[in-house]
């Protein structure tokens, strides 16, 4: 989401909403599909959505056309293999329900159908394609994977001539931080060397779906699911990209927002059915906790706010406790689908198999996870892997307590019964404990505290770690910071357990408060830019040796299997470091963090613990001492430093 502390952004003020409402009100949904008809009240087909599908894929498929007058007496189509089994009607004749079966035989084509009225006829068109051969589709998550987040209209400008649409004149501005600055997809494409030299393996980039309003360069505020924005390029552009990645063994993920759409989109003030949404755009819940933090008896002193999601993983909270949290707008702004029609949780699921069918895309990363029913995610969940197996899901949970964050990862039914099947989480408490310890001293300890309640995961080794995104201030920027603790990160993250995100930009050290300041140019993304980050030569000195450390971390989780899943061992944990050991059955490899201000001795015992037959310890990174000697690991530790040491 495009929160950061959860405050308003000024675009999304009550008076901008009623502005984007009456706006929404002359809408055009598109292109007219049959020829005007001179009588007011023949039926008329503007929008058929999914534009188009796939034979061998899905055994039917729920068409939503919208026009006008589209009370059908009768559909069919004019190919043999395609039945039309229902319609229905709806938001008197704005939106038309086709139901259609596909027969196992049927052959790829156009389907012709025919819409049939008390008034008049029209008729629309279905391709239906063969599926496509390709590359390494759809392939999800393993443990050798590295994440990289991308926001495209601020990475790189591949392509200058789609930077302001033209139907949105005046979006475009690279001196404003809220608007379009024309960083694209291409442009993506255009980079996936430097991040393949980098050593990330997967792409992770903030939503592509067409969005409505001028400021909208976030890509949270959809007003088309089945249309790239213009801003940033094509459908074949991102078909394009997929492949690429792919050609590079790398991995793409989508970012899916299936619990609400932008304000500006046409359903806002015309919706397929009643109850399309939760509550109407005058009549609606806010998204915001009913309980305080004190309700739990927490503090609500806390610097980055996190989300309230406590009531939601209690077993014991009344349905007023949760409403508000799964059926409100967020922000009180962000028309909320109600994901419990099943007519919208059916769109949502085919939306989805769309963008895995035409894309080959390996993942989604899925926005505001605990804002939807966990009775739509097992329902969606089920609806995708039936032909897509391989595909893994990272749901967003902002919140510091594991048994929050844990209790929506799927592999195991939650006190409901309910089993959500998503993949993983990020891993938002190693965040918070992150940026506690390295930024405001709090005990290294925290750490192996929070490690400590990976008993709560189904499968901790597939926990997305990170220290940053798009929705916080920038590392290198907050209080406490500098390139050392930025090194420290990026140390901790790509050495703990589990499948590392990084955050574009923070490579360099990249600077930036709070959103949208965390969200500037990446250095060298546009032509016109002075310096290019995306070369050695365009790097300032600090950026290349953050860059070359980074780069150095990820060639040793590479080399080394150890880092990517060997088991993880607590050796030592106090206040100012904290020492860990990843064991394979190859090789053993010691992690000693230390976070002190002055150098430190230490000297762990090893009786009974892993590598307590070593002979001896090789530094792989860092400046730390290391030996072994009487079954004891003597380690001497510079200040506010990150060593690896293979046992011998
Ligand atoms: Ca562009
Ligand atoms: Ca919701």
């Amino acid at each position: 989401m495009f929160r950061t502390p959860r405050r308003i952004p000024a675009v999304y003020s009550f008076a901008f909403v009623l502005s984007l409402q009456l706006a929404a009100l002359s809408f055009s949904a598109g292109p007219a599909l049959a020829q005007e008809n001179p009588n007011p009240a023949a039926p008329s087909i503007t929008k058929v959505e999914p534009p188009n599908w796939w034979v061998n894929l899905t055994p039917d498929v729920m068409l939503l056309l919208t026009g006008r007058n589209l009370q059908a007496t009768h559909a069919n189509c004019n190919l043999p293999d395609v039945i039309v089994s229902r319609t229905q009607s709806m938001a008197d004749g704005h939106y038309l329900f086709v139901w259609l079966r596909l027969s196992p035989t049927l052959k790829s084509g156009t389907a012709v159908c025919r819409v049939t009225t008390p008034k008049g006829q029209t008729s629309f068109e279905l391709p239906l394609a063969a599926r496509k051969q390709i590359l390494a589709r759809n392939q999800g998550l393993s443990l050798n994977d590295v994440l990289y987040l991308i926001m495209p209209d601020r990475f790189a400008n591949g392509d200058p001539t789609n930077d302001e649409p033209v139907e949105f004149p005046g979006s475009h501005d690279r001196s404003k931080p809220r608007a379009w600055h024309g960083g694209d997809l291409r442009g993506v494409q255009d980079h996936l060397a430097y991040l393949k030299d980098l050593g990330v393996t997967t792409v992770w980039l903030t939503p592509i779906v067409k969005n409505g309003a001028t400021q909208d360069y976030h890509g949270y505020g959809a007003v088309d699911l089945y249309a790239v924005d213009p801003h940033l390029g094509t459908l074949e552009d991102y078909q394009d990209l997929v492949a690429a990645a792919h050609r590079l063994h790398m991995k793409v993920f989508f970012d899916v927002v299936p619990n609400h759409v932008g304000p500006l989109h046409p359903w806002v003030s015309n919706p397929p059915t009643p109850d399309w949404f939760h509550g109407t755009a005058n009549d609606h819940l806010t998204s915001a906790s009913p309980l305080k933090p004190d309700f739990y008896g927490q503090s609500s002193k806390k610097d980055v706010t996190n989300d309230l999601f406590e009531s939601l993983q209690d077993p014991h909270t009344p349905p007023a406790m949760r409403a508000n949290l799964t059926n409100g707008w967020f922000f009180g702004v962000l028309p909320d689908l109600n994901t419990e029609n099943p007519f919208v949780a059916e769109y949502l699921i085919q939306n989805s198999i769309w963008w895995a069918e035409c894309s080959g895309l390996d993942g989604f990363r899925i926005d505001t996870f605990p804002y939807v029913s966990r009775k739509f995610w097992a329902e969606w969940h089920s609806g995708l892997r039936k032909y897509y197996s391989r595909l893994s899901t990272i749901g967003e949970v902002f919140h510091p307590d594991p048994t929050v964050t844990s209790f929506f990862v799927g592999g195991r039914k939650g006190w409901d019964g309910i089993d959500t099947q998503l993949t993983t989480v990020f891993d938002f408490p190693t965040f918070f404990t992150l940026r506690d310890v390295l930024l405001k001293q709090a005990p290294a300890g925290k750490i192996a505290n929070i490690l400590r309640q990976d008993s709560l995961y189904p499968h901790p080794d597939f926990l997305v770690p990170f220290f940053a995104n798009h929705d916080v201030p920038r590392f290198a920027s907050m209080p406490g910071s500098s390139l050392a603790k930025v090194k420290l990160a990026f140390g901790l993250t790509l050495t703990l357990r589990g499948i590392p995100e990084l955050y574009y930009g923070d490579e360099i050290a990249m600077a930036g408060g709070n959103d949208p300041d965390n969200r500037r140019d990446f250095p060298g993304g546009w032509r016109e830019d002075e310096k290019n980050a995306f070369t050695s030569e365009g790097r300032t000195p600090e950026q290349q040796d953050v860059f070359a450390y980074v780069q150095k971390l990820l060639r040793l989780r590479r080399e080394h299997e150890a880092l990517r899943s060997g088991q993880l061992w607590h050796l030592s944990s106090d206040d100012t470091s904290y020492v860990f050991l990843r064991e394979t059955e190859e090789e053993r490899l010691v992690i000693a963090f230390h976070n002190g201000t002055q150098p430190r001795e230490l000297n762990i015992p090893l009786h009974d613990a892993p590598g307590e037959d070593a002979a001896g310890a090789a530094v792989l990174l860092g400046n730390a001492q290391a030996d072994v000697s009487a079954r004891a690991l003597h380690l001497h530790l510079p200040a506010q430093s990150l060593s690896i040491f293979v046992l011998q």
